[in-house]
């Protein structure tokens, strides 16, 4: 069969979601034989199914260098798994399937780079409408979640059965169960995130705000005294960082005449459904009108320092860190929101799905709902527009 034909195939399937709590269980009865087969359908569905969204990208879009490049890797790797479509599961199978992983997972490495660039590549040759504007930020939403599942997937399978070659991240590397801590300790992640924060906003502005926590656990959980959950750190601090790398730079950048600078506090609080992260700085906050914009791919405007750089760029820019963080946040059913509060400061807030069998992945489906929103326009707003001055000639279009 050609790629075409099996485009069109697996795109007809939906992606099958899973929750914290089936990776826990499917990892505590790790099957290698189990695992490749459900991969070797899923991961075309997953690959196909965001293939097809990416040929529906505006054209003068598709024909940068850098998506070109990208769309070349989606059907490389897409083809790599059709490989094992008909293959029998022997061992030498199970072994080179590994392998193939970890060739694509390397081969997409620096996929979010790539496609930023051609985001860059797209503004600096062409004027960009509202309507494109709007497509792209829906696109790369759905784009970088379905990578992160795709990432997690391959991750999974390649930390359980791809050998001593692989091995956790942290020092407990034994308690975990692929990437998941089944105990993960939330404020040691945030100390963590915190520590490695603070060493970069030491190192620009000289000085850096201290870290206030306090843990509140809900009166009908009995007995618990420390906050753990299942979840994947590397997630968790990959949002933490981001948010204290902004909290910590609007506090240096709003008191820069004082000796002593306002803490940031994080409040860390255990519910029954929900496990919440509310961070607090006191760095003046944002105009509510530029809040929208934090999130935005298009906003974006500095080319993202590339890998070599970006060590020596403390507390860079809002470069893509907030839009992706809030998908990892999105990514097991929690949210990841800015309160800000201009002339005061910021609370960002994390919320997770305190049960693991609530927390399952959010996938983007392709379906004609999901092509409309690049085949239409968006919908003639019905609300005044913002600010008419007395005496401009309006001509409103009813229709
Ligand atoms: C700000 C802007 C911001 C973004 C994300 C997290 C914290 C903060 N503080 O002033």
């Amino acid at each position: 069969r050609n790629i075409v034909k099996s485009l069109d195939f697996y795109s007809q399937f939906n992606p099958s979601p899973l929750s914290i709590k089936k990776f826990i269980d499917f990892g505590l009865n790790a099957c290698e034989h189990q695992s490749f087969l459900f991969l070797r359908n899923e991961l075309p569905i997953r690959l196909a199914n965001i293939m097809k969204e990416i040929s529906l990208l505006p054209e003068k879009l598709l024909q940068m260098p850098s998506v070109v490049a990208v769309n070349e890797w989606y059907k490389m790797s897409f083809q790599d798994i059709l490989e094992f479509e008909k293959q029998e599961a022997d061992s030498k199978t199970l072994y080179h399937f590994c392998d193939t992983l970890v060739k694509i997972r390397n081969r997409h490495s620096d996929v979010v780079e790539t496609m930023a660039q051609g985001v860059i590549e797209l503004k600096t040759s062409h004027d960009i409408d509202y309507q494109t504007e709007h497509s792209i930020q829906y696109f790369l939403d759905r784009f970088y979640m379905s990578r992160i599942s795709i990432r997690m997937l391959i991750n999974q399978h390649t930390l359980l059965f791809g050998g001593q070659l692989e091995s956790a991240p942290g020092p407990n590397k034994s308690k975990y169960i692929g990437c998941f801590d089944p105990n993960c300790d939330i404020i040691e992640v945030i100390k963590d995130a915190y520590e490695n924060a603070r060493f970069l906003c030491d190192q620009y502005y000289l000085a850096s705000p201290e870290l206030i926590i306090r843990q509140f656990i809900h009166n009908d959980i009995p007995h618990e005294t420390k906050i753990t959950m299942v979840y994947v750190p590397s997630h968790l601090y990959h949002m933490l960082f981001e948010l204290f790398k902004n909290a910590m730079r609007a506090t240096m950048e709003y008191h820069n005449a004082v000796e002593k600078y306002p803490p940031i506090t994080v409040i860390v609080s255990k519910g029954k459904q929900d496990i919440c992260l509310k961070m607090c700085d006191k760095g003046g906050g944002i105009p509510r009108s530029s809040h929208d914009h934090l999130f935005k791919y298009m906003y974006s405007t500095a080319p993202q320092p590339s890998k070599s750089d970006s060590h020596t760029v403390p507390l860079a820019g809002y470069g893509y860190g907030l839009p992706i963080s809030r998908l990892y946040a999105r990514y097991f059913h929690g949210d990841l929101n800015l309160l800000p509060c201009e002339g005061y400061g910021t609370d960002a807030i994390i919320y997770m799905k305190a049960l693991s069998n609530e927390a399952s992945e959010l996938l983007p489906v392709f379906n004609k709902s999901a092509s409309k929103y690049y085949r239409n326009a968006l919908p003639l707003g019905d609300w005044s527009n913002h600010m008419t001055s007395v005496g401009d000639r309006v001509v409103t279009v009813n229709n």
